[in-house]
């Protein structure tokens, strides 16, 4: 891979630093996932128009709070005042929701849309930004996940972002109900904002 250039107002530091610092969080297995939905996220950033730096940065960090204890968590979430509605959830939530905040403290990465990116790839949101939507992809689809239909994900993304996108936010509630685990209101949104609008695309 060509090596990025970071800037410093969007990290201050280079790729293998950003890099050091994640495997300092993360077991073997999870840093792969990282690595490898760092290349899906640059792979789809390039016909979509993202930005290669954000693509990197936030498919690098998108996980980088997932192994944290609950409680650093619950001290954040009433640190930074956030919903509080956010504790009847668990780790699955707040990895994203308030992994951000805690990227943001110990990063030191300021971008609101690699921000976003982080909060909104577990769940989706009505509103995305293509960075956004190229993370949340990038997390479902990269080569190692294996589930029913994941071929099929991968190629309505590959044709079009936004239909990728539909795809997800409907399996993933059909998971969550199928299955009688708590949906995160936000999940709810995504489906209702996204898979109407690209039913056309299935
Ligand atoms: O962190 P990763 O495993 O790479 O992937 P992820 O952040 O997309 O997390 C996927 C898990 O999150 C998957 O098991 C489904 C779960 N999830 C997604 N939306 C919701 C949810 N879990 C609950 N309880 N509620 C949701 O709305
Ligand atoms: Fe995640
Ligand atoms: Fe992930």
């Amino acid at each position: 891979m060509t090596e990025l250039t970071y800037h410093a107002q969007i990290f201050p530091g280079t790729r293998q630093e950003l890099i050091d610092r994640i495997s300092q969080q993360l077991r073997p297995k999870r840093f792969q996932h990282v690595l490898r939905v760092e290349q899906t996220a640059l792979e789809l950033a390039e016909p979509n128009h993202v930005d290669l730096e954000r693509a990197s940065i936030a498919g690098l960090v998108h996980d980088y709070a997932k192994q944290r204890p609950d409680a650093d968590f619950i001290a954040a979430i009433k640190d930074y005042q956030l919903n509080p509605e956010l504790l009847h959830y668990g780790n699955a939530i707040w990895h994203g929701v308030v992994g951000a905040e805690l990227i943001k403290r110990e990063l030191h990465i300021y971008d609101e849309d690699i921000l976003n990116a982080v909060r909104h790839h577990t769940t989706g949101a009505v509103y995305m930004t293509p960075l956004e939507q190229v993370v949340y992809m990038a997390d479902y689809i990269e080569p190692a996940r294996d589930f029913p239909g994941v071929d099929e994900a991968r190629a309505i993304t590959a044709k079009n972002l936004g239909a990728g996108v539909a795809f997800q936010a409907q399996h993933t509630l059909q998971y969550l109900i199928a299955n009688g685990l708590p949906v995160y209101p936000k999940s709810l949104e995504t489906y209702n904002a996204w898979v109407p609008r690209y039913q056309h695309h299935q």
